[in-house]
């Protein structure tokens, strides 16, 4: 069988996240997986990336559902004050249960994040978990017992410093 690596290649470029300010949005719904994912995320752009903590803005909603709004808002509130977020990182865990709120809400706020992303011309980072079952989501949140774990906010540092750095570099000019 072929097999490939799966998931993202990390980039060769080394970014310094030293002058980016990073906005953080998370769920207080399934928040012991939220947290892991927070941290995760947190963790890497500190260590890795030199990005510093009291540059990163962390803010918190319900649920999933109210993710796009209050990035749009947060977004907002920034460009009105000097010190704009450079990238944005929403982050969510919504679980299927018997009912059509999952499909519901995860079509939304994949939506939503996009168009707030597009319009407001910051990055935003989708860091939300769209899961089967608990299993799943505390896999992918470097829980649980299974070896396979990962924590996907590791990965959604990564790009959220990543795409900082290259659009501050394209809107300044620099392709
Ligand atoms: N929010 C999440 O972030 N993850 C979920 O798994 C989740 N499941 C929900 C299931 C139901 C039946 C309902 C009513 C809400 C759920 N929410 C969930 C909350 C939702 O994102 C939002 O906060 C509320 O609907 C209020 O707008």
């Amino acid at each position: 069988m072929t097999t490939f690596t799966k998931g993202v290649t990390p980039s060769t470029e080394k970014y310094d996240g030293s002058s980016l300010r990073v906005l953080i949005v998370h769920t207080r719904w399934n928040y012991e997986i939220v947290e892991a994912l927070v941290r995760g995320a947190t963790e890497t752009m500190t260590s890795e990336y030199n990005v510093k903590a009291e540059n990163i803005s962390v803010q918190s909603v319900s649920g999933s559902y109210e993710l796009p709004f209050a990035a749009q808002s947060l977004i907002k509130a920034s460009k009105m004050g000097t010190q704009w977020f450079n990238v944005v990182i929403c982050i969510g865990v919504l679980i299927k249960g018997s009912t059509m709120h999952f499909e519901y809400i995860a079509e939304a706020v994949s939506q939503g994040i996009m168009r707030v992303s597009l319009d407001s011309g910051v990055p935003i980072v989708f860091g939300v978990l769209t899961c089967l079952d608990d299993e799943q989501a505390l896999e992918r949140a470097g829980l649980g017992n299974k070896e396979s774990k990962h924590n996907h906010g590791i990965d959604w540092g990564r790009c959220a410093v990543e795409m900082g750095v290259k659009n501050h570099k394209w809107m300044s000019g620099t392709i």
